[in-house]
């Protein structure tokens, strides 16, 4: 019997935390270079006390047994935009086996489909947890699905929650005909994988270029001449307006040779 589930469940919450932390600094990565990012974005979550009760009742866990046979009392949920995400992901998640984590094993619910309708790439991992009094080897599970997958499996399960075992016909017809539907929006937003691609990195190099000119416009305004700065800034407002690529790149080589004739360093 576990007499103290808060202190049973601190290494659960750390490793939450870490693993959060990890795939969140690689999608942070991916974007600071101007990168479509294969992770859209990560949450994570510890299971509640009530919901480890039920599981293990359903699945006849022994109470003793319960951090050795439950593998998602940990969780986290990587979420895509494109189907072939989930394969990257899932790869940059194999090259850290046996580094920070060990895979124990891998679902695949995106080829085998759950009779639910049910989508999605789970890997189970051990992950060791630092804690006061030493190190412990815990499950944690990362569920891989793009966001109508998410969306999927969000509202399938509040119905399931709501209806338990009694889901009505009607329900369960709609919730099919969902999933078809959500897979069938993954399929065409694949088609043209590579216009979301380009797109969304065009509008990453173009907002970093706006951060980087307004910066520089700043360290100008500290040493250069007030009115010429004045002037700079004027155009840069009506070159952001019109929004032309070309003619924001034409502006910042400007505004950076001006930053070498103060001794400006634009390189940080
Ligand atoms: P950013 O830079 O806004 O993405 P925590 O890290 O503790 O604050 P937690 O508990 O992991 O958050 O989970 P939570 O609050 O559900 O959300 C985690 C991150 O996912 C948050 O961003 C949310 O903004 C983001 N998120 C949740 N739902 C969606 C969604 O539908 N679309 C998108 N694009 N993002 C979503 P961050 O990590 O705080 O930072
Ligand atoms: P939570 O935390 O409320 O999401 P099972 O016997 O199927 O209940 P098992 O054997 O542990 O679960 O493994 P499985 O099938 O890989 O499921 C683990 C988790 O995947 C589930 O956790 C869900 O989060 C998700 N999942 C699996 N099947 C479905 C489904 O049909 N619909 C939805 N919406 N999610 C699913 P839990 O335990 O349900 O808890």
């Amino acid at each position: 019997m576990i007499q103290d589930w808060k202190q049973f469940l601190i290494p659960y919450n750390q490793s939450v935390e870490e693993l959060k932390i990890k795939f969140k600094s690689i999608r942070n990565e991916y974007r600071k270079m101007d990168k479509y990012s294969p992770i859209e974005f990560v949450t994570g979550r510890v299971k509640k006390i009530s919901s480890i009760l039920d599981k293990a009742k359903k699945l006849d866990i022994p109470m003793d047994k319960i951090s050795e046979q439950m593998e998602d009392i940990a969780g986290i949920r990587i979420m895509c935009q494109l189907v072939e995400d989930i394969d990257k992901v899932v790869n940059l998640i194999r090259d850290r086996d046996g580094k920070d984590f060990k895979i124990a094993y891998e679902k695949d619910y995106i080829t085998n489909e759950k009779k639910s309708g049910y989508r999605s790439y789970h890997i189970i991992i051990k992950y060791p947890v630092y804690t006061a009094f030493g190190e412990k080897d815990i499950l944690a599970e990362i569920q891989i699905r793009t966001l109508a997958m998410n969306f999927w499996a969000t509202i399938e399960h509040s119905l399931n929650y709501k209806f338990e075992a009694n889901m009505p016909e009607h329900i369960k017809i709609k919730l099919k005909n969902a999933a078809e539907a959500a897979s069938k929006l993954d399929q065409e937003m694949s088609e043209i994988r590579e216009e979301i691609i380009e797109s969304q990195e065009i509008f990453q190099v173009k907002s970093s270029l706006i951060a980087d000119i307004l910066s520089e416009l700043q360290a100008l305004y500290f040493t250069a001449k007030i009115n010429e700065i004045d002037e700079y800034r004027e155009e840069f407002f009506h070159v952001q307006e019109r929004g032309d690529f070309n003619e924001l790149r034409n502006f910042k080589r400007r505004l950076d040779k001006l930053a070498k004739k103060y001794n400006i360093d634009t390189t940080i």
